[in-house]
């Protein structure tokens, strides 16, 4: 059927003039949400706003798909068990350019735009910095115009609801579809079949060439969900593409189930479980059979769609490499190698080395963590029943690996078993980063330091091998979210300034390094950050009754909880300000907020124990007299994207302290940096480009380095004797241990210092003078305030590098080999009829 697409330009339902948006927003009303506005609720009208800037984007994202569909380009797929993307609507608004005028059509209607978007649930599928670069990274691909899809798990419940309850983290489930999503649009006719667990049989086929079947013991069906996903002030919609896990109807149940109806109604309890909620871990193996199951599910979905999209671009098979670059987002898609060369060799009968080979150039592997319980291995038992056929493939992947391997280091034994897919060290598992190392034509950390280590470290052997593989990709956050939905105040003062080039090439800031020496610009400057400040204290009296002084320095530690972070660090630090306050009234410090954020995973109780430390303290210290117009501590409740895009604007000060070597990058430092917040640091990640690129004397550094941990570990590291050593930190611990801070339960905190004086696996203590010496540097820069706005100013302009743009870009030219396609929007040379 030919379809005229002209008429679709300027339809009431995609103009963008102001009389149609209302006209639209009204009609959505009443046609979706059944509602006239008397009895229409705040939803109500959420959705109908909602639906109405959707409206808007369907032509480009239309246009987009028609555009790569007979272009045949090649196209970027990220795969990822997490998408943290934050709500849609404010974002969605900004990358069209029509923020303003929205915001005005639904004021004039009468209602409080800010509230608007205050009522969409966040789409939190994802714990952290992981998820959340996946976010950012389909942004920038839409605003570069490549064509690329996001591919992962529409999880029913995201990332948990914290709470904080007499100090401790409680957990409520995330029911972010409780109302209703009108940035998804299902695609039921894309949907794709999973097999799962059962056995394999060898077979003879018509050839006479001996062959292997799966018969899997259940079937599961994907459904995609697809999003759009704007690029910035481009005609580029791209497509995040989430699969939801369903019982296939067309599955005979009369036959499997033997008439049994319960029992098929329970096959679909199963089946739907599968993407029913993303498992809260950071950093840490869970090792549960319903993980492997979620990441086997999305990844065989996504590729069979890649061969599907292939088939009806009638692209031969052996071009599935030249069409598809697929990026494995950690080692949680890893199991992409073995099912794509599953997909080849069972279901499309291709030989071993023509599919190898396209699986070699197809996928690339990010990793993420150094942390030796981050790496994922799978028990050899729990992964045969899942994956029993993916078994046999990497058992012979595993082997030409290891004939490889043993040709070019002749003898060494020690090296093989270092080598294998296989840790044969007692109980036997499939080890993941392995498999996406030999599957992958490239290897890329994401810091420099990190992409170092690895080389040094955990990859060390794969290095050795394969030099040729391993690179460097430095993370990036987007400065749309990050800078002018969540800072308008500071875009448009540096918009006034330079134009608006900046928000697609964030080096451009750099033009405005001069105006540091603007005594003008410089009030301009302190002026938005102190509105900001105002706007979050009002936010934090609103969520935990605590008041706090705007005057006062707004220091923040917001990530997740983990010792290797160590927000505990900073807690010794407040409690040695504190004791010096009472000791000595006369110390002249500035007032300092001490600000926390983040969430433990509910399994890891240190974690938990940490928060209710970081509580404990602010209890005392915020109700004492003498104290609590000098310091405060508070603890923001279920930090997450939506406060995130409040916290960063307000900050001055960023904790961005981890145990040097431990934080593979961090990205939030990059978005305090953004926001004009000074760093207080260790040499980690990527606080060591943000200081190369602010400037040293721009940045508060502090701790030993990477070498220097490892060597102090190598040499024997005994924490008591800086106890012992160092009367302030033995102050501190003693007063920790004596109940000062848990109303005399001199139990509650015993577990976290026993813990630091005997173990400190984290260099707590080897740390913690240098870590107060620096605190008190940052205390006296802020007294200067002319100084530190300089240094604020500094901070942002200089940050340009920091752009997940250029991140992007870096990956398209060196590993993605992939190019712009830009796109003409449908019915642009058409007569509109
Ligand atoms: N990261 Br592995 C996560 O957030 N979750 C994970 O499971 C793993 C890594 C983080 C790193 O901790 C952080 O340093 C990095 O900036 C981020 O990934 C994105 O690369």
């Amino acid at each position: 059927m030919e379809q005229n697409t002209a008429p679709y330009r300027e339809h009431n339902r995609t103009s963008l003039t102001k009389e149609k948006l209302k006209q639209g927003f009204l009609d959505n009303l009443y046609f979706i949400q059944g509602k006239f506005p008397t009895l229409a609720s705040r939803n109500d009208y959420y959705l109908a706003l909602a639906y109405t800037i959707r409206d808007r984007m369907l032509h480009r994202w239309i246009s987009t798909a028609t555009n790569y569909y007979e272009s045949g380009a090649r196209t970027v797929c990220y795969l990822s068990a997490e998408f943290l993307m934050g709500p849609h609507l404010g974002n969605n608004l900004v990358n069209m350019g029509i923020f303003g005028m929205v915001k005005e059509v639904v004021e004039e209607l009468g209602l409080n735009f800010e509230e608007l978007l205050a009522q969409e649930e966040e789409p939190g599928l994802g714990n952290g910095g992981l998820g959340r670069l996946a976010a950012c990274f389909i942004d920038s691909l839409a605003t570069l115009e490549i064509p690329a899809l996001g591919y992962g798990i529409r999880y029913e419940f995201g990332i948990f609801e914290q709470t904080i309850v007499d100090g401790w983290q409680m957990e409520k489930t995330d029911k972010w579809l409780r109302n209703g999503n009108p940035w998804e649009v299902p695609r039921p006719e894309w949907a794709q079949e999973v097999r799962l667990g059962g056995h394999t049989e060898q077979y003879t086929d018509e050839n006479g060439r001996l062959r292997v079947r799966w018969v899997p013991a259940k079937i599961v069906l994907g459904i995609p969900y697809d999003t759009p996903i704007l690029g910035y002030r481009t005609n580029t919609a791209n497509t995040l593409r989430l699969w939801k896990s369903e019982a296939p109807e067309s599955f005979d149940f009369e036959v499997f189930n033997r008439g049994d109806y319960y029992g098929a109604v329970d096959q679909k309890v199963t089946s739907e479980n599968i993407s029913k909620v993303l498992y809260p871990n950071d950093e840490q193996l869970s090792g549960k059979q319903l993980r492997l199951e979620q990441q086997y599910f999305f990844v065989s979905c996504s590729l069979r769609d890649m061969l599907r999209v292939l088939a009806i671009q009638n692209i031969p098979l052996s071009r599935f490499h030249e069409k598809f670059a697929v990026q494995l987002n950690d080692t949680h898609p890893a199991i992409a190698v073995a099912e794509l060369m599953r997909l080849l060799l069972d279901e499309y009968l291709v030989d071993w080395d023509d599919a190898w080979e396209i699986t070699q150039r197809t996928f690339a592997y990010t990793n993420h963590t150094l942390l030796p319980e981050a790496l994922e291995q799978w028990p050899l038992p729990l992964f045969a029943s899942v994956l029993p056929r993916h078994l046999e493939i990497i058992f012979e992947i595993n082997s030409r690996f290891l004939d490889e391997v043993r040709i070019k280091f002749l003898g060494d034994e020690a090296r093989l078993a270092r080598l294998s897919l296989i840790n044969e060290g007692g109980e036997r598992y499939v080890r993941m980063a392995h498999l996406a190392c030999v599957g992958s034509h490239a290897i890329n950390g994401v810091a420099e330091l990190h992409s170092e280590l690895l080389k040094q470290d955990v990859l060390k052997d794969f290095y050795e091998l394969w030099p040729e593989k391993f690179r460097n990709k430095t993370n990036g956050v987007t400065p749309r979210r990050w800078m002018i939905l969540s800072n308008p105040s500071l875009a448009s003062l540096v918009s006034d300034r330079i134009g608006n080039g900046w928000v697609r090439d964030l080096e451009q800031l750099r033009q405005l390094e001069p105006m540091a020496d603007d005594a003008d610009f410089r009030k301009e400057w302190w002026d938005v950050k102190r509105a900001n400040k105002v706007a979050f204290a009002q936010y934090i009296f609103k969520r935990t009754g605590i008041l706090v002084d705007p005057e006062s320095m707004f220091d923040f530690q917001v990530k997740r909880i983990h010792e290797y972070k160590r927000q505990h660090l900073n807690v010794l630090h407040i409690i040695s300000l504190y004791r010096r306050l009472k000791e000595n009234p006369n110390l002249e410090v500035p007032p300092r907020t001490f600000l926390f954020g983040g969430k433990a995973a509910p399994g890891y109780h240190t974690a938990k124990r940490m928060i209710k430390l970081i509580t404990s303290v602010g209890e005392v210290i915020n109700r004492d007299p003498d104290i609590r117009d000098r310091i405060k501590v508070v603890f923001v409740p279920n930090f997450n994207v939506t406060t995130g895009q409040k916290i960063y604007p307000a900050a001055d000060l960023s904790e961005q302290i981890s145990t040097a070597g431990k934080e593979a990058s961090g990205t939030g430092n990059m978005k305090f940096s953004m926001n004009g917040a000074l760093t207080i640091g260790t040499l980690d990640g990527a606080n060591v480009e943000i200081r190369e690129e602010v400037g040293a004397e721009n940045f508060f550094l502090f701790g030993l380095t990477a070498d220097e941990v490892y060597a102090l570990r190598a040499s024997g590291y005994h924490p008591y004797d800086y106890y012992n050593t160092n009367p302030h930190l033995k102050d501190v611990i003693d007063l920790l241990r004596g109940g000062s801070f848990s109303r005399g339960d001199a139990d509650l905190f015993r577990g976290l210092t026993d813990g630091l004086l005997h173990h400190d696996p984290y260099l707590l203590f080897a740390d913690f003078q240098s870590y107060v010496d620096c605190q008190e540097e940052v205390s006296r820069a802020y007294l200067d305030r002319d100084h530190w706005t300089r240094m604020s100013i500094l901070n942002a302009v200089r940050s340009g590098k920091f752009s997940s743009d250029r991140s992007i870009r870096q990956y398209c030219e060196d590993i993605w080999k992939a190019e712009p396609v830009p796109i003409t929007l449908l019915g642009q040379n058409e007569e509109p009829t």
